[in-house]
Parts: structure tokens; sequence; C-alpha cells
């Protein structure tokens, strides 16, 4: 037998052997959770391996442990993450969905996720000259996703060396994936203009031959699409599997690796494997486990600015340009180059933050299409490899669309993989309204954020440096999320009359010169408005102060107790809603604390949609009346 050949059914047979040897463990109890076994498969990532290089990496999902052992082959990390030993490949956190070697092998539990990230991986291995070529996995009814569609664009548009193995099984867990497919797959592969192959795993000679092929294509040419028909012979998960007693035997008849089991090599290595297994188990034995680790949020005194000649949006924009002279990162976003293709004029992005510098940077800095979830998959990809990337969303109110990419991908690979991964990606978006742009372009959905595990959130105000912001953010080593204000894009700061600004851990704090017993906490872009109000009431005679959040989230509170000790009372500011908002949260962990006990706290926020009539909007966000109306109350 050929030696490629021969090689490539000794690797399944392993497999398959580890994987039945798993689910022995589970139905003994020794073994929890999920196991998607992809016994039949076996032959996709085992032949693949003879074709595979050095500098390729392959990207996973829920039924992964095949190409798990046939491009990392550390069979031993893989039983120890099956049985959440801290030995394991993913120190036992992530479990059998989500395994890990660094720069060579992720995969993750949700469906078509991962398509966005390997454009991001297979764009960082472009700008860094990488000849490696990134191979993702998906089965068929992972055909049904929207991110994937995104992704296939982008790999086709910008040439990027992906591969996309389609495990067709025919199943999607319980459903027949035609039943709720309309149309041909090659016709959808083809209409994005990738290079479509297809080859089944009876076939073993023509199986070969195409992934030699389709291989050789990304490498030389662009991205391709391989469809693999195959048959799962197990059920789903352990024991979930609603077909036919005779449809399973016929999958049995014709699986190859099946019709080698009398013969002598088959039963030769079976029997050794599993001996090696059984010895792996019981060296790992007694299991030591890891607990998750925390990730330390990144925190910094911010920089105050009191006058600039630089409008919000140009601070920004210096900031992005000192990111961006590191020629291992990107900007990305809807509409922020200056000439796009096919234009005369300078557009530069929906508020002018990114400008021109698509004509200083142009690798570096590239409109994509309008794909959020996309945007930020790119992001976690090429941050992933060790760049530095900022993916703007055009409105905040569209960042609903990136929560998969955010929650599912970007705060999962630093944590579940049980490493620090640095995960250098920030997504910047505006929020707020008072612009006139209506119910869905006006919101501040800041708050729908809070909660998410490991990632840094951020919200900017007119009052802060903002270029030296985004500079301080290179040395973070999480991801963030920075709110911006549209509201705040288009002034420059003035001297401030009567409000003395002084840094804080992660906040500002505004005082004026005599002792207050009133203070406001808030966030974002209604500083501007609070300070004129401050200034008008100083008139009056009263004063107020400050304490104005730049970090939203993982907040030490030990830091603001001084502020709001002895105040008679205590008003927050939120724009967005005061169910489950960023103030209520704040408010929260005062009480908690046991803060300023015997202080009154009042709340003003805005549960109501924001409405495009300049008029309705005023009324919905007239916080200063509210405030004032509060004021002159309680001094009544
Ligand atoms: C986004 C998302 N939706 C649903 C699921 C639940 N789920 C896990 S596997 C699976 C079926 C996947 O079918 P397919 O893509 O054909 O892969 P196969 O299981 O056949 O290998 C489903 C629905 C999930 N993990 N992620």
């Amino acid at each position: 037998m050929d030696k490629k050949r021969e090689k490539a059914l000794k690797q399944a047979l392993k497999i398959r052997v580890f994987e039945e040897y798993l689910l022995e463990l589970y139905s003994n109890g020794e073994l929890s959770g999920t196991v998607h076994t992809c016994i039949g498969q076996e032959l996709i990532p085992s032949v693949m391996s003879n074709y595979v290089g050095e500098n390729d990496l392959f990207l996973s999902n829920h039924r992964g442990h095949g190409h798990y052992l046939a491009f990392v082959g550390d069979e031993e990390k893989l039983l120890a993450e099956l049985l959440g030993s801290k030995k394991g490949c993913s120190k036992g956190i992530g479990g059998s969905q989500h395994l890990y070697e660094e720069n060579k092998f992720y995969s993750n539990g949700i469906q078509g996720g991962m398509a966005p990230v390997a454009a991001g991986l297979a764009l960082h291995k472009k700008h860094n000259d990488d000849t490696g070529i990134v191979v993702i996995f998906i089965g068929d009814g992972t055909l049904g996703e929207g991110q994937l569609y995104e992704a296939l664009n982008i790999y086709a548009l910008w040439n990027l060396k992906v591969l996309v193995v389609l495990e067709n099984n025919s199943w999607s867990q319980s459903t027949l994936s035609q039943s709720v497919r309309a149309g041909e797959i090659e016709d959808r592969v083809i209409g994005f203009g990738l290079k479509y192959f297809q080859a089944d795993t009876v076939n073993i000679e023509s199986l070969e031959s195409t992934i030699n092929e389709c291989i050789k294509h990304v490498r030389e040419t662009g991205p391709a699409f391989v469809e693999i028909e195959t048959a799962r012979l197990k059920s789903h998960s352990k024991g979930d599997d609603n077909r036919s007693e005779a449809l399973i035997k016929d999958l049995w008849l014709s699986d190859i690796l099946n019709k080698e089991k009398d013969k002598e090599w088959y039963i030769e290595l079976s029997f050794e494997y599993k001996r090696h297994l059984q010895l792996l188990r019981e060296g790992l034995l007694p299991l030591e486990y890891n607990d998750v680790f925390e990730r330390k949020s990144f925190s910094f005194f911010p920089k105050i600015i009191e006058q600039s000649k630089h409008r919000v949006n140009e601070q920004i924009q210096l900031g992005i340009k000192s990111i961006l002279r590191s020629k291992n990162s990107l900007f990305i976003g809807e509409d922020i180059e200056w000439i796009s293709k096919g234009n005369a004029k300078g557009y530069g992005g929906a508020f002018k933050v990114s400008g021109d510098l698509s004509s200083h940077f142009p690798e570096q800095v590239r409109n994509t299409p309008i794909s959020e979830g996309l945007i930020v998959g790119i992001v976690n990809g090429f941050a992933l490899l060790g760049g530095r990337a900022i993916g703007e969303i055009m409105f905040g109110d569209f960042m609903t669309l990136t929560l998969d990419q955010i929650l599912q991908h970007s705060s999962k690979f630093m944590q579940m993989y049980g490493v620090d991964i640095p995960l250098n990606g920030i997504v910047r978006s505006p929020m707020g309204g008072r612009r006139g742009y209506g119910p869905t372009h006006s919101q501040s959905l800041q708050g729908h954020f809070l909660g998410i595990p490991g990632i840094d959130l951020f919200a900017l105000n007119y009052r802060l440096d903002c270029t030296d912001f985004y500079e301080r953010l290179m040395e973070s080593k999480n991801f963030s999320v920075v709110f911006e204000d549209k509201i705040d894009y288009g002034l420059k700061p003035m001297k401030p009359k009567s409000i003395n600004y002084e840094q804080q851990k992660d906040a500002i704090v505004g005082k004026s010169s005599n002792e207050s017993s009133i203070i406001i906490l808030g966030y974002g872009g209604y500083l501007n408005k609070l300070e004129l109000l401050v200034e008008e009431l100083a008139l009056d005679g009263m004063t107020i102060d400050l304490l104005w959040f730049i970090k939203l989230n993982n907040l030490d509170f030990s830091n603001y107790a001084q502020y709001l000790e002895g105040k008679r009372l205590i008003i927050t500011i939120d724009e967005g809603s005061s169910e489950g908002g960023v103030m209520s949260s704040v408010v929260s962990k005062i009480r908690l604390l046991n803060i300023a006990k015997d202080s009154k706290i009042q709340m003003i926020s805005n549960n109501k949609i924001i409405s495009a009539s300049a008029k309705i909007e005023e009324q919905t966000l007239d916080f200063v009346d509210r405030i004032k109306k509060l004021l002159y109350g309680m001094q009544g």
C-alpha cells in the first residue's frame, strides 16, 4: 500500500479507537458533559494531514477530536482535556468543544462563529508574509449560519488563503440538512467566487487527490471550499440518534475503515493504541484541576484635556494613527476609507473619525461590507496571532450584531483555552442620541455589554485626551470595547470656568472650589451638557461635584468612596435603561459596599425609544430639566 495512504488509514484508526474509548469512559460514568464523535469521518483530517504544512492553522467545531489528533497529534493532552485535567490542551477548562494549540489549532462550539475569525487569521498571515493557510472545518448544518456567508465574501474579496472543509454527513443533530436548505451548496460557493471541490470518504483515491488539489489551490491561487460527503456512524452526541437502524447499518457497510476491521494491522493497532490510551489515563490519575482564571482588567488614570484645537473625532483619529504606525496593526470598518474604489472625493467614516488614514496606511485601513459580525471576527482573528486590530462599528445600535463575536469569541478565547492569551482587539462605536437619527441609530446600549467576562468596556467623553486614551490602550492585553458618543465628535473642549478636574483610576472627577453636598455620576457624552448646568447652578450658589466613569465594568469602588461619603445627594445619569444598565450596576455596587450609607440616591435614565423628531428627542433626553427639578425640589 502507498505509504501516504497507509499513514492516513492508521491515523484514522487511532482517531476511531480514541473516540470509542471516550464513549466507553462516558458510559462508565468516567467522563461527563458532551462528546461529539467523528467516527465515520476520520479519513478527512487523516488524509489531509498528509498535505498540510508547518505554518498551516486549523479551526474546528464541536466535532473536533479527529482534527486535533490529526493536526496537533497530542493524544495525552486531548484525553486530559476531556477528563478535565489541568494537563489538558485547554488546561481542562474548555473541554471537548474548545481545544487549543498556540498559533495552530482553535476550536469553538458556536456553529459558524469561527468563519469570520478565519478571515482575521488569514489576513494576519498575509500581512506578515506567512505562507501558511487557514483551514476551517464546518458541518452541513452550519450552512444555515449567516456569519459564514459574510466570511465567504471576504475570503474571496481579499483573496485570503482559507480552505473551508465542509464535512457533509447529511445530518444536523436530528435534522436532515437538506430539509432545511434551499438550492445547491456548490451554487452558493461559486456565487461568492470561491473555487469549489467535491469528494467523499468512500472513494479514498479521489479523496486524496481532491484534498491535495484544493490545498494546492489555496496556497497558489486563492480561497477554496471543499465539500466532502461523509457519514456520521454514531449518534450526534453521546446517545441521541433518531435515524433508522437500517440507514446506520448501510453507512457502516460502506465505511472504509470498517472494511479493514478483520485485517491484522487493524486488530494490532487497535489493541496497542487502546492500551496506550489506558496507560495515559492511568498516568493522569488522580486528576488535578485548574480553576478558571480571572483576567485582570486594564485600569489607568485617563489624561484630562482642558482645551484642544482638535475636535474629539480628530483626537481619536490621531490615537488610531499612533496604533497604525506599527505594521502589525489593522483598522477596518464600513465606509472608513478616504477615497475608496470608484470615488473621487474623500469620505473617511460616517463621523469622520478615520478621515484620510487610509491614504497613509493603505494596506492597514480597509473598508468592509456591511457585516458587523465579520468586522469583529476579523479583529478577533488578527489579534489572536498577536496583531493589534481596531474595528469600527458605524452606529452603536449595530453592536447587537457583534454580540456573538464579542461574547462567544473575544471573551472566550481569553479564558476557555486556559491560557492568558493576549487579545489586542478594539471595537469602537458611537452611542447616544441628540443628532436626530431616530429609534435605531440613537440608542445607548452600553449596559447590554456588561457582564461579559474578561473584556474591558470604556466610554469616552470630551474631557478626555482621546488621543492619549487610544495610545494608552495599546498597553492593554485585553479585548476592549470603546463606546464613543456621536454628540462629542464635533466638540472642541473649552476650559471649564468653575470646574476643576482631577484624574482618578478609570474615571475623572470634577470639583468646584467650594465644598459640595451633591455629586452627579455618569459616563459618556452627557458630560458636556452637565458642565453647562453645573456652571449655571454655580452662579446660583449651588455647587455640584462630578464623577464621570471612563471604564464601565470591573470598577474598583475603593477609589471612589472618598467622593461619595458624606454627600447629601448622589444623582446618576444614564442615557441608557434604568434596568440592567451601567448606572444601575454602579448604584448596586455603592449600596452593596455600604458606601455613603446615609446619602440619598436618585437615578435619572431613559427607558424610552429615541424619536427621530428633534423636539421629542429633546424631551426624552432632557435630563437637565429633571436634574433641576430634583435639586430645586430638594431645596424647597
Ligand atoms: C450557533 C449554534 N447553534 C446551535 C448549536 C447547537 N448544535 C451543536 S451541533 C449542531 C448540529 C450541527 O450540525 P452540522 O453543522 O451538520 O455538524 P455535525 O454535527 O453534523 O458535525 C447544533 C444544532 C450550536 N452549537 N451553535
